[in-house]
């Protein structure tokens, strides 16, 4: 049967059980929000004996909050919290109730353990879905998953969402990218999930083969779990032939699907204001911001059962906006992420995150997006060297590697002000991504 022959079609208004949600008038939303957060607290101080502690530190009990509005009164949750109770004391469920475990590896020593009870999973594929629908993919849709499967709640989080949705699920997971290319063409799905630099990479294999990815059906990439350019959006967009939309999340408050962008306006991403809290505070100060300024960002859970999370600290540094989107929802937004605050580089006084870096690269002429940021250490200051890499039609003996690389500098120089060296190399020569891209390799000698 063709792929088209038995599509039921789908009105808006089937639609109706997600947009309720996510079209609430303020206020009550707000409401809604107070009564959840309390029902967290309350919950985080009875089960975890880490809440308890930090809240009697702090002089405070859970009744102390009447509205949202209280919240601040209250500490931070940070990574380290997570580790220091490795690897299951922060759940406020026995962990026999649970139904799922994901971990990330982390860089250093142990690894930060999320747990999910049957709830918690339900609920995480009901807010995935709802992203989903927001970057416009529809029920009967075909989505080709190429986050990848496992630990990560990448693979797992999209593909239960995307089923909840009505969605066929194809679990590709990351990796062995011509067998990808292949699925691409012979299924034809409707939509691409994976990591912007993962996705990137699919489109270059499928050049290399000779396919014109441009022309396949998928309509829609559902793009997250590391930073990205505009710039690089506007090349995947165009390289892929489809309409790339941004969606965030983290292990620690759920997975993929904590906000993920409208296609309609593309425009920053739609936080589930029913399921989480949104600050945005001072990294240095830890005051919360006033809506539209730049900081970190803070979530707090209002439904997690297993893991609820008071005002994590998630280091990722954005803004908020409540301005009506197009769209129609009425929760705030979060607005693209630039990078996590440890991902900056401070050079010579210019501060930096690899994603301007990218926004400087993708698109100049010669140059394929593919980068990298080397950290070394001369003499007592850090250096950084940007390696780029020509595009495949480019002349690259070595006197034009030379003037690419002088012409990226002077372009990096004069966009972020930053002094730093400009290596180019042969098409080919830097590493691909499978997932999330590295973008940073720091071999400066540790003291
Ligand atoms: O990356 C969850 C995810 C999977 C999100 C698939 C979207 C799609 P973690 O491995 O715990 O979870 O990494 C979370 O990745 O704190 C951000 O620093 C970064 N990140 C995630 N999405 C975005 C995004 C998943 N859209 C960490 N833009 C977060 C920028 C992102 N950074």
């Amino acid at each position: 049967m063709s792929a088209q022959a038995h599509r039921t079609s789908v009105s808006d208004s089937e639609f109706m059980f997600q947009r309720d949600a996510e079209t609430l008038p303020r206020p009550a939303l707000r409401a809604l929000q107070s009564e959840r957060l309390k029902w967290t607290l309350t919950r985080a101080y009875r089960n975890v004996p880490h809440y308890r502690r930090k809240f009697a530190e702090a002089n405070l009990k859970p009744e102390r909050l009447q509205s949202v509005d209280d919240l601040r009164h209250f500490p931070f949750t940070m990574k380290t919290d997570l580790r220091d109770n490795y690897p299951f004391e922060m759940f406020a469920s026995p962990v026999d109730e649970l139904r799922r475990l994901h971990a990330s590896s982390g860089t250093t020593g142990k690894p930060t353990v999320v747990g999910y009870t049957a709830g918690d999973v339900d609920r995480w594929a009901e807010l995935m879905a709802r992203s989903m629908a927001a970057a416009g993919a529809r029920p009967g849709d075909l989505v080709h998953n190429a986050y990848g499967y496992g630990l990560f709640t990448g693979g797992l989080g999209a593909h239960d969402g995307a089923e909840r949705l009505g969605c066929v699920v194809v679990p590709v997971s990351g990796g062995a990218t011509e067998r990808q290319v292949v699925l691409l063409k012979d299924f034809a799905p409707a939509i691409l999930c994976a990591t912007p630099s993962y996705a990137l990479n699919i489109a270059e294999v499928a050049e290399a083969q000779g396919i014109d990815i441009t022309e396949l059906p998928v309509r829609r990439g559902v793009f997250g779990a590391e930073p990205w350019s505009e710039q690089m959006r506007a090349e995947l967009d165009r390289r892929l032939g489809i309409v790339s939309v941004d969606i965030y999340g983290l292990s620690e408050i759920m997975g993929p699907g904590v906000a993920c962008e409208c296609d309609v306006a593309r425009a920053g991403l739609h936080g589930w204001e029913d399921h989480f809290l949104f600050e945005v505070v001072d990294p240095e100060t830890l005051e919360p911001l006033p809506m539209g300024e730049s900081g970190e960002l803070v979530i707090t859970t209002l439904t997690k059962e297993a893991l609820p999370m008071v005002r994590y600290r998630t280091r990722d540094i954005t803004r908020l906006s409540d301005e009506p989107c197009v769209c129609g929802r009425s929760h705030v937004r979060i607005l693209r992420v630039t990078g996590r605050d440890d991902d900056m580089l401070i050079i010579r006084g210019v501060n930096v995150y690899p994603s301007q870096v990218e926004a400087v690269l993708v698109g100049l002429s010669g140059l394929s997006p593919h980068y990298q940021i080397v950290l070394d250490s001369d003499g007592a200051m850090d250096s950084l060297t940007v390696e780029v890499e020509a595009a495949p039609e480019a002349a690259t003996g070595d006197d034009d590697l030379n003037a690419m690389a002088r012409d990226v500098r002077h372009h990096i120089k004069s966009i972020i002000g930053l002094t730093c060296h400009v290596v180019a190399k042969r098409p080919g020569q830097l590493p691909r991504s499978q997932g999330k891209a590295v973008r940073v390799r720091d071999q400066r000698k540790k003291s």
